[in-house]
């Protein structure tokens, strides 16, 4: 069996935990408020942040695996599913220091959007990320937001890309076209500029069901697309270097 060396960055906290949730869930660890976290992650600027795991392997795999740090993962219930020997590359939502977020969102059904982004932002605070370290991007609508978004990405200031929009079927005969368009300009705009675009882009039959899944009974999408935005840009950032 080939010998690792593992190191922890701090990605290899328990990744679905937010910071602020292991404080409120037990009362004697008080200590880790959010504001204390932040403060303890601000201690490192992008470029004092510690080096990814080392790795040491005596394989013909050696130099592919020594491009990609290894991660402890987290634990599961399966030990066929992490062993040893298998590598899995997966990125944390905490460890949040000195990523970079860009927003595009569209100003159509802003009723809707501006809904969608508060949520973004909540969990951006929520889980450590600067306010400073995130651009809000406006745009007219939908149909406009991936092109903004591959200019974004193509200049490297940001960590990932939030995509916000809101397709309703009831305005619109050509909601099949803005929709579509939406979601492959954003898929276009990743691919293209190699920096993670999320799409959070409600597609929706009617007003009530956007309002319900912008902070109603289906839970807030923005909100949820941060957390893959964050996800995605501790992958890139930790566990997938430029090569
Ligand atoms: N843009 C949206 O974001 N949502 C919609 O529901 C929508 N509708 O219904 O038409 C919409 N249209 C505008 C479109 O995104 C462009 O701004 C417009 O076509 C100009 O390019």
């Amino acid at each position: 069996m080939a010998p690792f060396t593992l190191s922890l960055d701090p990605c290899s906290l328990p990744h679905c935990l937010p910071p602020s949730s292991s404080s409120s869930s037990s009362s004697s660890s008080s200590s880790s408020s959010p504001s204390s976290l932040v403060h303890q992650l601000h201690l490192h600027s992008p470029c004092e942040r510690p080096k990814p795991a080392a790795i040491s392997i005596s394989s013909s795999l050696q130099g592919a695996r020594a491009q990609f740090p290894i991660r402890q993962g987290k634990p599961s219930s399966s030990s066929l599913l992490r062993t040893a020997a298998v590598r899995h590359l997966e990125g944390s939502v905490t460890g949040t220091a000195g990523l970079r977020f860009g927003v595009v969102i569209a100003r159509f059904n802003e009723i809707v959007t501006k809904l969608l982004l508060e949520g973004a932002l909540n969990t951006f605070r929520k889980y450590s990320v600067r306010e400073e370290d995130i651009d809000v991007v406006w745009v007219p609508g939908s149909f406009e937001i991936g092109v903004v978004a591959e200019k974004l990405g193509k200049s490297k200031k940001y960590h990932a890309i939030l995509c916000i929009g809101a397709v309703i079927r009831g305005d619109t005969s050509h909601y099949d076209a803005v929709a579509n368009s939406a979601a492959s300009g954003v898929l276009s705009a990743g691919l293209n500029s190699g920096v993670p675009c999320i799409f959070g882009v409600l597609t929706c039959d009617d007003m009530d069901q956007a309002l319900n899944r912008a902070g109603g009974k289906a839970g807030n999408k923005g909100s949820e697309a941060a957390l893959t935005a964050i996800e995605m840009a501790s992958l890139f950032e930790h566990h997938l270097p430029l090569v």
